[in-house]
């Protein structure tokens, strides 16, 4: 028991009291990394290369200390020597290497693939700046640079290093790693951080606007920077291709050194390509097969196909990749022969313009060059699935029946169970024993304890602490009161109006106005909302721009804000959400049906047994065939309907704003009331916005959204009820463990 306490004294020669926070976060990296160091990697002669532009990996310390087996046992020391884990804890930066769903999943995919001790790695960029850091400034978003790089980090230099060429210049890559440690695995994996050789933070001038043209020096600086001219599109393909280039050739070193003639490429290495941002990894392959290993390009071709898998995570047209050729020739002219060889074997075979890699304006869709040359095209749920197969992705499915799969996401119970809210973990452990932690599906004994009061009074108690931790939380770092006894109603996600925050921004409204008019609700509703916008996502800002204007106006009235608030987190992130979520009633997953994609956040409220008010789209859908209709609150127009809608233009949002309820709500955006809150132009643009296009269709679920929510509130009363039903979730959300999802990636695709 006294693993740290003898480590630091021989370090630092001082005892564990002595040690400021930071110092001892520092000991505690080293002690985690010595121990790392000591596991060896997993081995199988198949590796998994799981290539992605983000990894959402939030703070990494205590994530480690689970998965070796003592983080109760650290937490403890410290706590004899009248230190807290959770202020050291507070001392690590979150690294800022993602955006959202599709990074965060990477994360827990490769949690997965360690705790199943499977040879995969994930490969990606090492943004020094990341994403932005979100800031709110006259109840609107600004964005600034996100510097997360310390020196005490956990990424750790090597030697390796590639040459990556371009049209004018060649770039030296260096690659840093960090180790992922599987859950009480004696084995380890690595994620792999490409980076180039200086990044110049001189770059960068207002906010997050920098020089976008000096690529040697500005290569790693941001994820996702601003596309909205052609540099800075030049910019994301020489981030893509810099990323890949690198991949291939580290993949192709180390096939060679495990035996590989490289004819036999495809038993050594599997690539799975997280969206269109890794596609140039085709290409690139190829070129390097046969450029630089005399292998001829008929089999290169049939090498690549049989070593790559392609996930799509989206069905938004404006979300896949369609690069103009011309600008391909500008970065990576030696990539556009190859390119267009594809796609003449293409249009060989196939006369469907729709299938063909290059269109007739000259650009590459990247998903279909993704289709032709991989061999497992998946999507990320099962209603995603189905669509990609019958709507979105038809034709391709006519070709290749056998590629198309379904990968239902998952996420790792470590961070988001055993870390986030360990009251519930550990309650659950004296229920049910720990079994659950190696198979999740053992989750479901906790059926047994459906009826139980006891039970229902003590997971309320639970949820109660997870509040007032939430509250601490809150105002400390972000300057919010929470009121711990009211209900928690929330909505985390990236700002998109698909998403609809928009859609239950006009449920505040409705009900701020039910509340004037004397309704009272019985108990108090915090609505919380926390995300980011793309910068250049006009509406998207706007959407936030209401939402603060609307929680100034609310939060401050004295006749209303002892029945209803409304919060709007800065900067959300992986570490607000592990605070968020244990301490949260409400999943908001509210999404126009067929858009989302999938959704992990609604897994996540899920086994934190929070009940989720949504639409049958994406996984909500799986959510209610496991945990039963009755315990999910379900509303709105299925996929087919709007998918239907959408093909014969036939959803006019203002024949929805003649309905009283609905043109009361949305006019409120520009009234008196709000106005002074607010920017006349911002307000006044998403109000015409709403009325008069409204792409995502926030209205036409409306009324029916406003009606499930009283009824949620209502049913929320009756705790013994409220309870069944969170039981009922938490039993089932065994099956959204991201250590299922990966299992079945290995068993129907990378067979590694
Ligand atoms: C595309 C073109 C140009 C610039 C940027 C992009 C771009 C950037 C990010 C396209 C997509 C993304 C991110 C997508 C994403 O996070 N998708 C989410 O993936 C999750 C994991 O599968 C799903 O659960 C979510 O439903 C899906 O929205």
């Amino acid at each position: 028991m006294t693993y740290l306490t003898n480590y630091v004294l021989e370090k630092t020669n001082k005892p564990l009291q002595e040690l400021t926070n930071e110092e001892i976060y520092v000991q505690l990296l080293d002690y985690v990394k010595e121990k790392a160091a000591k596991k060896e990697k997993n081995k199988a002669k198949r590796k998994v290369y799981y290539i992605s532009a983000e990894f959402l990996i939030g703070k990494l310390l205590s994530n480690n200390l689970i998965n070796l087996g003592i983080y109760k046992e650290i937490k403890e020391e410290l706590a004899q020597a009248g230190k807290s884990i959770s202020q050291i804890e507070d001392v690590e930066p979150e690294p800022s290497l993602g955006n959202g769903g599709l990074g965060r999943l990477a994360s827990c995919f490769v949690d997965s693939m360690s705790t199943l001790a499977l040879n995969g790695e994930g490969v990606g960029l090492n943004y020094h700046c990341g994403l932005f850091r979100q800031v709110f400034r006259d109840n609107q978003q600004e964005a600034e640079p996100n510097f997360w790089i310390e020196n005490d980090s956990w990424l750790q230099p090597t030697d390796i290093s590639y040459d990556v060429p371009f049209k004018n210049f060649t770039l030296k890559s260096k690659l840093d790693r960090i180790d992922v440690l599987g859950y009480q695995k004696e084995t380890k994996n690595y994620l792999n951080l490409f980076d180039i050789e200086s990044v110049d933070y001189g770059l960068i001038k207002e906010g997050i606007s920098f020089d976008k043209s000096d690529i040697k020096n500005n290569l790693t600086l941001f994820l996702y920077p601003d596309d909205s001219d052609k540099t800075g599109e030049l910019l994301r393909i020489y981030q893509q291709y810099f990323m890949v280039s690198n991949a291939a050739q580290l993949l192709i070193d180390e096939a060679i050194e495990r035996g590989s003639n490289l004819h036999d490429l495809a038993d050594y290495a599997y690539v799975q390509i997280n969206d269109t941002h890794p596609s140039l990894v085709i290409p690139e392959l190829i070129r390097l097969l046969t450029e630089k290993h005399d292998i001829s390009f008929e089999e290169a071709v049939s090498i690549v196909k049989a070593m790559t898998g392609y996930t799509n995570h989206t069905i938004l047209a404006e979300a896949l990749e369609k690069w103009p050729l011309e600008y391909l020739e500008e970065v990576v002219p030696h990539l556009v022969a190859i390119i267009r060889q594809l796609d003449e074997l293409v249009k060989r075979d196939y006369s469907n313009p729709s299938v063909h890699i290059i269109d007739e304006s000259g650009r590459v869709h990247m998903a279909h060059m993704d289709i032709h040359y991989s061999n497992s095209v998946n999507g990320v749920a099962a209603l995603h699935t189905e669509i990609l197969k019958n709507s979105e992705l038809k034709d391709f499915y006519e070709l290749y029946p056998e590629k198309f799969n379904n990968k239902t996401n998952g996420i790792t119970f470590r961070r988001w169970l055993e870390f986030a809210n360990q009251e519930l973990a550990d309650y659950l452990k004296e229920l049910i024993g720990d079994g659950y932690l190696e198979d999740a599906t053992q989750l479901e004994k906790l059926l047994e304890f459906a009826d139980d009061s006891s039970v229902h009074k003590k997971l309320a108690d639970i949820k109660f602490n997870n509040k007032l931790a939430l509250k601490r939380y809150l105002k400390d770092n972000k300057n919010i009161e929470l009121d711990e006894n009211s209900i928690i109603d929330t909505q985390i996600k990236r700002f998109h109006e698909y998403k609809r925050q928009q859609m239950n921004a006009l449920y505040v409204i409705h009900k701020y106005l039910d509340i004037k008019k004397g309704n009272l609700p019985k108990r108090k509703i915090t609505i919380i909302f926390g995300g980011k916008a793309a910068p250049a996502y006009t509406i998207a800002q706007d959407i936030i721009h209401l939402i603060l204007s609307l929680s100034e106006l609310i939060n401050n009235d004295p006749e209303v804000n002892q029945y209803l608030n409304v919060h709007l987190v800065e900067n959300y992130n992986v570490t607000v959400a592990e605070k968020l979520i244990p301490a949260s009633d409400i999943s908001e997953q509210i999404s126009l049906a067929s858009k989302e994609a999938s959704g992990t956040g609604n897994m996540k409220f899920m086994l934190n047994g929070a009940l989720t008010l949504g639409t049958m789209d994406g996984a909500n859908v799986e959510i209610a065939e496991l945990a039963g209709m009755d315990n999910i609150y379900t509303f709105g127009k299925d996929s087919d309907t709007i998918i239907d809608l959408y093909a014969t233009s036939g959803y006019h949002a203002n024949e929805y704003y003649q309905d009283e309820v609905i043109k009361e709500a949305v006019d409120f955006i520009v009234s008196d009331q709000l106005m002074p809150y607010g920017n006349k132009e911002r307000l006044e643009r998403l109000h015409h916005e709403l009325i008069s296009k409204d792409w995502f269709m926030t209205l036409i679920d409306l009324k029916e959204y406003i009606v499930m929510k009283e009824r949620v509130f209502s049913d929320y009363e009756n705790q013994d009820l409220w309870s069944k039903k969170v039981i009922h979730n938490i039993a089932k959300a065994g099956f959204f463990s991201s250590d299922r999802t990966i299992k079945q990636y290995n068993d129907d695709i990378w067979h590694s």
